[in-house]
């Protein structure tokens, strides 16, 4: 190993020390320490400590293949002996670079074809923005600049990503939202719904992105962009009436349309891309986390036959990072996407467990805490309400939602919580009995937390 031997308690104090830690507030961690990870197999995680922890939430929603596989260790020794790195600039490639681009064109769906590469979620959603700009002044429409995305929707943290992202906290740090980046009401029934049907509401939903279009006027919108069903921002499954609706209007005004699949890809909604599973055909998409089911940091923004065209008349294309295409990532990803067919995982999320894990997980909407269950495939989000009846959250300073999360960590579960919605993401192998033990001890959890807010 890289690193030395200590005691859980010799690792906290290190790291709260020097460790800056995403996402975290650094008072909070010094009082507290860290929780120190140590080693993974399957869907299991164990702790400095030696305790077991059942994942539910695929790392960050991204260890699709589960932990501990072999063969991705070797597949990136070799690659790291063979030819550890090399880049892609100045004309040059590797081999691996070339077949996972081919690979990607493949698997995405219609004539999402030309593939750029990146090392995060965050630094391939950036690129769309340089790249869309690009594309619209190589068009001789250099005014349409504006990015509309919406309310609640993470599409990273670099300064683009944050401002595409529609989280208020992270527009605060620093102040930074930059201009031009508008943000409409989110297919949130739950909260945003009032007295519609979810099928109303859908429709109410897209018909904000044609109000905000005409407010800022068409000629000056560069582009839409939507995760498939939003992650991070709380499992949000819009209505089956919203991405038809949207997507006829980005096609109205000849707006493109960018679908985020850095959490609904690679097998997550039980199609390869959620945008199958939604019905969506966006010009431009972005992937990551499954991709190489987090063993190597790699993303990449796919590109339409079309929007390629226009870039291939643009000149050089004045863009990229050190690490675009970094070929141990790109050998892991192959080897992921061999594991995910040769283990026919995809089926088995449309077919079997993500199935199962949807019956699962709506048995848990007896519960009185429970205000509704969403989910697709291996992707659950449990909205908690102090009223179910009249769709009344709690107050968010009781923070009901952290104190179920940590439970959940104490319990040796790892669930995760955005305001009070519990999000579930687990590997795509987990088994049906493995799935029992997510419920049973999310059901556990919610009768403490009923018990602590003093709900029946
Ligand atoms: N788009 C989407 C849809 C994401 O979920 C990103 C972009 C950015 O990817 P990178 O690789 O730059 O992190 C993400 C990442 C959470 C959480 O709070 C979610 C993500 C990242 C960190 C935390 O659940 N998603």
């Amino acid at each position: 190993m890289a690193y030395q031997n200590r005691s859980a308690a010799d690792w906290q104090r290190l790291d709260a020390r020097h460790h800056l830690h995403p996402f975290t507030d650094p008072a909070v961690l010094a009082r507290d320490g860290a929780r120190i990870l140590c080693k993974g197999d399957g869907v299991y995680l164990w702790d400095a400590d030696g305790k077991r922890y059942l994942d539910g939430m695929a790392g960050l929603w991204c260890v699709n293949v589960g932990y501990g596989r072999t063969r991705l260790a070797k597949t990136m020794a070799q690659q790291a002996e063979e030819l550890a790195y090399y880049n892609a600039f100045f004309m040059t490639a590797t081999p691996a670079q070339a077949e996972l681009a081919a690979r990607i064109a493949d698997l995405t769906p219609g004539a999402l074809n030309h593939v750029f590469f990146g090392n995060s979620g965050s630094d391939a959603n950036d690129s769309i923005v340089r790249t869309v700009w690009h594309y619209w002044r190589t068009l001789g429409q250099p005014k349409r600049r504006v990015f509309i995305s919406r309310v609640h929707a993470y599409h990273g943290s670099t300064l683009t990503g944050a401002s595409l992202g529609g989280w208020k906290n992270m527009h605060a740090l620093g102040d930074t939202l930059l201009p031009g980046f508008e943000h409409i009401m989110p297919p949130y029934w739950y909260v945003f719904g009032g007295d519609l049907t979810p099928a109303d509401f859908g429709l109410v939903a897209a018909e904000a992105l044609e109000k905000k279009i005409l407010e800022i006027g068409p000629d000056n919108v560069a582009a839409f962009i939507g995760e498939p069903v939003m992650g991070a921002g709380g499992v949000i499954v819009p209505p089956a009436t919203y991405w038809p609706e949207v997507q006829r209007i980005c096609r109205k005004y000849g707006i493109l349309l960018i679908a985020d699949e850095v959490i609904c890809g690679f097998g997550r909604t039980g199609e390869w891309f959620g945008s199958q599973t939604l019905g969506i055909a966006p010009d431009i998409m972005t992937i990551a986390k499954g991709l190489s089911s987090g063993y190597a940091p790699i993303s990449a923004m796919v590109l339409s036959d079309d929007v390629y065209r226009v870039l291939a008349n643009g000149g050089e294309f004045a863009h990229g990072y050190t690490y675009s295409g970094h070929p141990v990532s790109c050998a892991t990803a192959l080897e992921n996407i061999r594991i995910m067919e040769e283990e026919n995982l995809v089926a088995r999320v449309r077919d079997d467990i993500g199935p199962y894990f949807q019956l699962k997980l709506r048995s848990l909407s007896d519960h009185p805490l429970v205000g509704e269950v969403r989910g697709v495939g291996l992707l659950g989000g449990v909205e908690l309400a102090r009223n179910k009846a009249t769709r009344t959250l709690f107050d968010p300073t009781l923070k009901v939602g952290a104190f179920c999360m940590n439970l959940a960590f104490e319990r040796g579960v790892i669930i995760r919580a955005i305001r009070d919605v519990l999000e579930f993401s687990p590997p795509l192998i987990i088994t049906h009995q493995q799935v029992d033990t997510l419920i049973d001890e999310t059901r556990a959890i919610l009768d403490a937390a009923a018990q602590q807010f003093a709900v029946t």
